[in-house]
Parts: structure tokens; C-alpha cells; sequence
């Protein structure tokens, strides 16, 4: 299933179950007391973050979740059982919006949010008993549980964004930093989600990488197009062919720049990359020059990305 990012859904609590209504009955006592238990609460709806998924494409077909309701009070003052928290798993990182407005964020794995209360219990006959009110015919039964309907928003904890024009050689970047098996083509938009790979430091703590595609030729956003994952990313790295004349690559990093400032942080460090180009000789309108596909120049980019991240290399 296509990588998938943001994902409706509507969570309901279980239904608190009825307070019991019962008397009690024993051999020569013609007129028991109340002894109607108390219905169980139902059970929450809780999202939680749980590594092993990776995107909110399960959501797709997965749109209604619903706790169990809390089992109805019985007689002989036995309560209800409390319903089943109905648990939604979803990758670290991603944010519930309810009305517009971010409600939560589940961001480190084993983070959990009660999106929907269950109702409450109701109470049983029992309860109603005085010396006055000796055979109660009161209960209160359970009430709803909360139901909403929910944004899911995954933003992919990303340090490094791979951001350029269609066959700008963005994944064969990718290939060569991070030794990830992405599609390298030689016609565009042959990258359709966002490809990952690790970027390993020298004390070999992974930093994730991602190939973004999602720019058109005309550096407008493409509809489908999975920028806005750049949000997180604290070093972009900003693809230029430089074989390509025309336009000029000046024009092509303005109009590129226009569209990702609209996703990427203000605080994100921009390193202009010549592919296709002799390492040994970086333009002026680039960073760094490199050749994916024999490697040239990949060492000191990668030496030049950690230190942007300000993490360890010797
Ligand atoms: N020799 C050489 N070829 C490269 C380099 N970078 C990219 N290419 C070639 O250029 C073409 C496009 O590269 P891709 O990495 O697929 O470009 P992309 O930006 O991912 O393209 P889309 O996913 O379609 O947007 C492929 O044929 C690559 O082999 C490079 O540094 N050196
Ligand atoms: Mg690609």
C-alpha cells in the first residue's frame, strides 16, 4: 500500500453498562432487598505510538474504532465488568487534530492518549434502598461514550530532507549517502513517497535521511506530494543537476527555495548540492559538488551534513 500520511477516523468509548435492578430472593423471605449491582464503566479509545508502524496507511480500510461497553450491574449486588480499552496504534510521531486543532501528539514509542472516554457506569437498584424506600425500583443506566471524528498527521522525525526538482538526482543522492535502495531513474518524478535511509555518524547513532519528492517541474508543490515531511528536518539538502543549462541554476534554487520555505523550519540549515558535477569543483552557486554515481565528493558532504547536525564525527 502506497505510503500514506495522514489518515480520518472516528473513535468512540464503550457504552457505561445499566445499573442492575434485582431483589433478593431466599427461601422464606418473601421480600428480599435491593441488591442490583452498578454497570461497568466502558472502556477508552487510546492511540498509541508503536515503532513497528511505519505510515497511517492501515487507516485507510481501519476508520471506525470502538471500545467494549462496561457489562450491566446484576443481582446479588454483583457489578459490572469495565469494557476493554479499544487501543489505535500509530507511528511515533504523529499528531491528532480534532476541529483543526492539534489535541495531541504522540511522539516517543510507547506514548499514550485517551482519545475517547468511556460513559459511565450506571447504578444500580441497591443503592436506592432506605428505611423508608425498602424496594427501590430506581436505576440509572450507563451513558454514552465520548465519540469524535480525528485528523491523524504522521511527521516522520527526519533530520536530513533531500528537497529538488524532478530527476535532479535526489535519490541517487540518497543511494550514495546512505547506501538505501531507492529508484534512480532518469526521467522524472520516477520517485512517487518519500524514501529513507540511515545516516550513520562516527559514534553510530543513526540519523534519518529522506528523499522528498513532491516538488513539479514548475517547483510548485505537486497535490500528492509529501513536503510538509520536511517540517522536522534540521538540515536540507537542496539538489541542483548541474549538467542542466537552462534555466540557470540560480533560477532553479530561487523557485525550489520559495516552495520548501513554506514547509521546511526557518531554523533548517540549507546546503545547496551540485549533482552530476566534478567534486573537485563546486560551483559558486553550490555548497558542494558531487558525483553519485561514483561517489566523488560524498565523504566531505557527509562530513559537511554532521556537522550541520552538530553531532559526532571525529
Ligand atoms: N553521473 C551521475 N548521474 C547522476 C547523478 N545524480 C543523478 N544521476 C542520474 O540522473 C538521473 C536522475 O536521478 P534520480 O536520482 O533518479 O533523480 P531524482 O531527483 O530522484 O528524480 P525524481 O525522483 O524523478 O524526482 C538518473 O539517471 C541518475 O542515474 C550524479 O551525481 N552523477
Ligand atoms: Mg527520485
Amino acid at each position: 500500500m502506497p505510503f500514506t500520511d495522514s489518515a480520518r477516523i472516528h473513535v468512540e468509548g464503550g457504552r457505561g453498562g445499566d445499573g442492575g435492578l434485582s431483589f433478593r430472593r431466599e427461601a422464606r423471605v418473601p421480600k428480599g432487598g435491593p441488591d442490583g449491582g452498578n454497570g461497568g464503566r466502558g472502556g477508552d479509545v487510546v492511540i498509541i505510538a508503536d515503532q513497528q508502524i511505519v505510515d497511517l496507511s492501515r487507516f485507510r480500510h481501519a476508520v471506525h474504532h470502538r471500545a467494549t461497553a462496561g457489562a450491566n450491574g446484576e443481582g446479588r449486588i454483583r457489578h459490572g465488568r469495565s469494557g476493554a480499552d479499544a487501543e489505535v496504534r500509530v507511528p511515533p510521531g504523529t499528531r491528532i487534530i480534532r476541529d483543526e486543532v492539534v489535541i495531541a501528539e504522540v511522539r516517543e514509542p510507547g506514548d499514550r492518549v485517551v482519545v475517547a472516554r468511556g460513559g459511565n457506569g450506571g447504578i444500580g437498584n441497591r443503592v436506592f434502598r432506605s428505611s423508608t424506600h425498602r424496594t427501590p425500583r430506581e436505576t440509572v443506566p450507563g451513558t454514552s461514550g465520548e465519540g469524535t471524528w480525528l485528523m491523524l498527521e504522521l511527521r516522520l522525525p527526519i533530520e536530513v530532507a533531500i528537497v529538488g526538482l524532478p530527476n535532479s538526482g535526489k535519490s541517487a543522492l540518497l543511494v550514495a549517502l546512505t547506501g538505501a535502495a531507492a529508484v534512480v531513474a532518469p526521467y522524472p518524478h520516477s520517485t512517487r513517497e518519500p524514501t529513507f535511509g540511515p545516516l550513520v555518524d562516527d559514534d553510530l547513532e543513526i540519523h534519518l535521511v529522506a528523499d522528498l519528492p513532491g516538488v513539479a517541474a514548475d517547483a510548485s508543490p505537486r497535490p500528492e506530494g509529501f513536503l510538509t515531511q520536511c517540517e522536522r528536518a534540521a538540515v536540507l539538502l537542496h539538489c541542483v543537476d548541474a549538467v542542466l543549462e537552462a534555466p540557470t541554476a540560480s533560477e532553479r534554487i530561487a523557485a525550489v527555495d520559495a516552495t520548501v520555505a513554506e514547509y521546511a523550519s526557518a531554523a533548517a540549515r540549507r546546503i545547496v548540492v551540485a549533482t552530476s558535477a566534478d567534486p573537485a569543483q563546486v560551483p559558486s552557486w553550490a555548497d558542494y559538488a558531487v558525483d553519485s554515481a561514483s561517489g566523488g565528493g560524498i565523504p566531505a558532504l557527509r562530513e559537511g551534513v554532521l556537522d550541520a547536525l552538530g553531532v559526532g564525527r571525529q
